[in-house]
């Protein structure tokens, strides 16, 4: 079949059109793409980054072959006029195996895109083993902030010797039949005593004051306009949670009768605006086992620094319960932050959406829009009868 002169006519004209978007989209890019190479190159002045060179910011000599996407990752928004003196004295810090590797990535990613890549806080990162090279590649291709892998002394991580290995492990199997998790667990203990009293001294985090620790397989639902650290700085807030809940009492039995002889050992630590209302039902006589939920934390690590909580986890530590029973950090930290400081020190943070496996915090309404939040207001431990929020809410009312 031949084309009638019509078709022909109608041709010719979609080529000549076709030529005309193809060049005016060519200009277009060039000048799309110029920009965006123009606000790299001056977010690498500011340099984010130590160690690491970025790649070239040069002009590309072919605009086609400027550099793939995954190196322009950070421009609009880093562009923005949140320079390193604005930052508060703050890291991340995430305690993981190299076997967490997947979910590591995945928290990570989650933080830098819904925070972090509009501030460059660093990340330190914590293992009682060296971090493999694959590990380190995988997570440093996802920021452009600095990331320091360390590895924690044996003496901050492993069960001391005068602990009575023959107690420690009748506690175990007692748990284990007890059906409670990580019940006969030595690196769940070792975990739990490091987060308590010595993830703050180790090396790599002398140098800062605040922290936001991050774990794997965590969510977080929102975009964040503000910076939390700054809000901490600024308040003179020591501690920030987002979910309140009540303990296993099995794992904790002694705790408290600890936690009392370490009030009538040292009255001087007890802050007199601090938030036993928080913890016991009774004026300090029983633990009502509400704790914040420590695998979300903002805090100041001068705070656990400071020769109160040091007395207070020697204290503890004193009576081998992080191995004899399986005291986790989230109600040691906890009850350190209510009765050694203000209780307007301790913030909850509404407007972060966060899960951990199997519990979330959902902000409700108006934040929610504001953050973009991936999750439903509706799915939200805050008002769940195991929540001890409304417990801290009632605190300030
Ligand atoms: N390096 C190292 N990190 C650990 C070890 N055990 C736990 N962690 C880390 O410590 C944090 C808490 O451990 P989790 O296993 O998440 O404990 P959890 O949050 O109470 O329980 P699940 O998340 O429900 O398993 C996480 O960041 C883990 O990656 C360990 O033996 N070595
Ligand atoms: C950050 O905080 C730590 C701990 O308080 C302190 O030693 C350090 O000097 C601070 N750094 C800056 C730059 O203020
Ligand atoms: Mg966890």
């Amino acid at each position: 079949m031949t084309a009638s002169p019509i078709m022909v006519l109608s041709l010719r004209r979609l080529v000549a059109i076709s030529i005309a978007v193809v060049i005016s989209l060519h200009y277009l890019l060039v000048v799309v793409f110029k920009k965006d190479i123009d606000v790299v190159s001056t977010v690498t002045d500011f340099g984010g980054r130590i160690g690491l060179t970025k790649p070239a910011s040069k002009e590309p000599t072919n605009i086609l072959f400027s550099p793939p996407p995954q190196f322009k990752q950070s421009t609009s928004e880093v562009a923005l006029p949140n320079t390193g003196s604005e930052r508060a004295n703050a890291t991340f810090v995430f305690l993981c195996r190299n076997s967490d590797l997947a979910g590591v990535v995945s928290s990570i990613q989650q933080m830098e895109d819904r925070f972090n890549r509009k501030h460059g806080y660093p990340w330190v990162l914590l293992n009682e083993e060296p971090f493999t090279e694959e590990f380190k590649t995988r997570v440093e291709v996802l920021t452009n902030s600095p990331v320091h892998f360390g590895v924690i002394p044996p003496e901050h991580w492993y069960q001391p010797d005068w602990i009575d290995e023959e107690q420690a492990k009748a506690g175990r199997l007692r748990m284990t039949d007890q059906g409670i998790i990580y019940g006969g667990s030595v690196p769940y203990r070792n975990m739990c005593r490091f987060n308590s009293g010595f993830f703050f001294h180790h090396e790599l985090l002398k140098p800062y004051k605040y922290y936001w620790r991050v774990e794997p397989e965590v969510k977080y639902f929102c975009d964040l306009d503000y910076d939390p650290f700054k809000f901490m700085e600024e308040n003179k807030k020591v501690y920030g949670f987002t979910i309140a809940l009540l303990e296993w009492e099995p794992t904790i039995t002694t705790l408290w009768k600890h936690v009392k002889e370490f009030s009538k050992k040292y009255p001087e630590y007890i802050n007199p605006k601090g938030s036993m209302e928080f913890l016991s039902d009774d004026q300090g006589e029983s633990y009502n086992l509400c704790h914040y939920w420590s695998n979300f934390e903002i805090a100041d690590m001068d705070f656990w620094r400071s020769d109160a909580y040091q007395a207070f986890f020697e204290h503890l530590e004193s009576t081998g319960g992080f191995y004899y029973e399986r005291w986790g950090d989230a109600p040691v930290h906890s009850i350190a932050a209510s009765l050694l400081a203000r209780k307007d020190q301790i913030h909850f943070f509404e407007d972060i959406g966060y899960r951990h496996e199997w519990i979330q915090h959902c902000p409700n309404t108006e934040s929610w829009w504001k953050g973009k939040c991936a999750c439903d207001p509706s799915d939200s431990f805050d008002d769940h009868y195991n929540s001890c929020l409304s417990r801290y809410k009632r605190m300030f009312s």
